[in-house]
């Protein structure tokens, strides 16, 4: 184990995307905005983190295992593997840390496909429609249970 305080950010398929077309749906801010933002509010509270994105699920799962070791906690928007993977919800509670999910839009309000996600009942904390500052939120929640749980 080490003594690193770090977190895993992950990003799913198509998120490398982000800012480059359906900005009434996601904004205008990029991939590199969103690692921007997540480092910066970790290390308000004294976290390193590692960041993520792939369109291939094992990338993903190998990433989640990975930090099974190294890290706190993981803050993952799924994309559309939210909606899909089970494997994905296998991975997040087979390394049994606290995790945030994160989604930019509202999925609540968009087609019904989107309205169940594999991994909400098992996720830490659930941070949906509030767009890029959405992350921080997710980053914020989750650092309060990872301080609470180290006591
Ligand atoms: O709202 C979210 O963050 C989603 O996780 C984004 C996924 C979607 O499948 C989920 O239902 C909700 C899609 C990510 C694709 O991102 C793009 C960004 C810009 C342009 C095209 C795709």
């Amino acid at each position: 184990m080490s003594d690193t305080r770090r977190l895993l950010l992950v990003n799913g398929p198509n998120l490398n995307l982000l800012g480059t077309r359906e900005p009434e749906v996601y904004g205008s801010q990029t991939l590199a905005d969103v690692e921007a933002l997540v480092t910066a509010t970790a290390a308000e509270h004294d976290l390193e983190v590692r960041s993520v994105q792939s369109n291939h699920e094992g990338v993903l799962i190998d990433a989640i295992h990975a930090a099974r070791t190294d890290c706190l906690g993981i803050v993952i928007n799924p994309g559309g593997l939210t909606h899909t993977s089970v494997v994905l919800r296998d991975a997040l509670t087979g390394v049994a840390l606290p995790f945030a999910e994160v989604h930019i839009s509202d999925v609540h309000a968009r087609e019904e496909f989107r309205h169940h996600s594999y991994l909400s009942d098992v996720a830490t904390t659930v941070v949906v429609g509030q767009g890029v500052p959405g992350y921080a939120q997710a980053v914020q929640e989750l650092a309060v249970i990872i301080e609470a749980a180290r006591g």
